[in-house]
């Protein structure tokens, strides 16, 4: 669900003047203390919101996008819950501090490196009372302590002291699917939408369904938890981010890096900063979640965070590109790495005899995927359809995601798409290099 380029420049560009006359008129400090930091995190999802135009009632979270700004283009670093967890959580790529596997064995475990830390420990260091709320996931492929986190609730803090929360829900993670079999709302199988590239199937849809099931159940939690900001007088000074720790889970989009696993939900509010009901089209990474957010508490960003300050008079340039990473992922060991601007993404496959291995973990929790696999067998699938089926990945994938969303057309051969490839890939390596790739660029 891309929005109209164009239309998207000039709200961003009336959304820019606005957030900046306000951020002058109106900074974190202005009622006189510093503001709290809320991060609601769903897991396993997409942009299957209302607010993001998909057929789906979410009225919670359509109200938090009316009062803040919605991002189209927001993406994890990594398409599966622990690397990425482990990078947002805090600011890091996750093949930067060892933490690329999912999940990483326990006595294989490292450190984090020097000068690196969790956000709430960054937080903790600046004043603030840090909670895990919700579900209580870490996630995290590195050694940590068992005090990362102060308490278990915001109400834990002191008299006046501000407070960051990781508030998680559970929905609309697929495992947990079967622990909530009596949800107020079944929608019918029959009328949700299956993407072109999944057969459609009773399974595929029953598949579909529940995940939307599950939103709708989350989306009542969140209301929930704005409600109980507005009774206890904190919506004016709480900076909410609310996103998806990584894409949703049909077999294409969790675990792979096309944008069903990348592209996930992120909209924040902060009265005087995010100009209600705004869109912003600008690509943004997770791992940038972590220092904007200490920006905008007044606290300071650490030197060596990869993510970088999007809100805010200490805003970065707009990014380039965002990038991701896959390595193990449960039993199924593959590595890719990918490079997307606004318009293009490109893919290196760095196994690409490996196929597209399902793993016992995807075999015994995706059903759709073995109706889509037998049809497949069958001859029953279409072109795009076949494209998970093929025993060989090509080494390298570019697609032109305005003309193609589903990334099912790979241009990488295509000589008229030469220039394009030539810059995505050095845009790839240059970031490898960079930012220190534990896998591809130590010797
Ligand atoms: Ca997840």
């Amino acid at each position: 669900m891309q929005p109209s380029s164009t239309q998207g420049s000039r709200r961003l560009l009336v959304l820019l003047c606005l957030n900046i006359s306000l951020f002058l008129l109106l900074p974190a400090h202005a009622s006189g203390g510093r503001p709290n930091v809320l991060w609601l995190i769903a897991e396993d999802m997409g942009q299957e919101l209302g607010c993001y135009g998909y057929p789906i009632k979410t009225p919670n979270i359509d109200r938090l996008a009316r009062e803040g700004t919605q991002f189209s283009r927001a993406f994890c670093s990594s398409p599966i819950c622990s690397p990425s967890r482990s990078a947002f959580s805090t600011g890091m790529y996750a093949t930067a501090i060892h933490a690329q596997d999912h999940r990483t064995a326990q006595d294989l475990k490292r450190k984090l490196p020097a000068g690196v830390k969790t956000i709430p420990k960054w937080f903790e260091q600046n004043g603030y009372h840090t909670s895990l709320m919700g579900n209580p996931k870490t996630d995290w492929n590195f050694l940590f302590s068992n005090k990362e986190y102060m308490g278990t609730d915001w109400s834990q803090r002191k008299t006046g002291q501000p407070f960051f929360a990781m508030y998680n829900f559970l929905e609309p993670h697929r495992w947990g699917w079967s622990k909530w079999p009596d949800l107020a709302t079944h929608l019918d199988p029959d009328t949700v939408p299956v993407p072109p590239i999944y057969p459609d199937g009773p399974v595929m849809r029953q598949s579909i369904a529940k995940y939307m099931d599950f939103i709708i159940e989350m989306d009542r939690k969140v209301g929930l938890v704005l409600d109980r900001l507005e009774e206890e007088g904190l919506s004016d000074n709480t900076i909410i981010f609310f996103f998806g720790d990584n894409g949703r889970t049909i077999y294409r989009g969790k675990q792979w890096l096309y944008d069903e696993g990348m592209n996930v939900p992120l909209i924040a509010r902060y009265p005087g900063l995010f100009e209600p009901g705004s869109v912003n089209d600008e690509l943004i990474s997770l791992i940038d979640l972590a220092p904007s957010s200490l920006s905008l508490a007044g606290c300071p960003v650490p030197e060596k965070m990869q993510g970088k300050v999007r809100f805010g008079e200490d805003a970065a340039p707009r990014a380039k590109y965002v990038f991701a990473s896959r390595d193990l992922s449960d039993q199924t060991q593959d590595r890719i790495r990918a490079a997307r601007d606004k318009r293009y993404k490109y893919i290196r496959n760095y196994r690409p005899e490996a196929g597209y291995a399902a793993s016992p973990y995807l075999l015994k929790t995706h059903p759709e995927y073995t109706e889509a696999r037998q049809a497949y067998e069958l001859g029953e699938l279409d072109e795009k359809q076949s494209l998970f089926f093929q025993s060989r990945k090509p080494e390298e994938e570019l697609y032109d995601i305005e003309a193609d969303p589903w990334e099912t057309k790979n241009l990488a051969e295509q000589r008229e798409y030469g220039d394009v490839l030539q810059r995505m890939r050095a845009a790839l390596n240059q970031w490898i290099t960079e930012s220190g790739d534990v896998v591809l660029s130590e010797p």
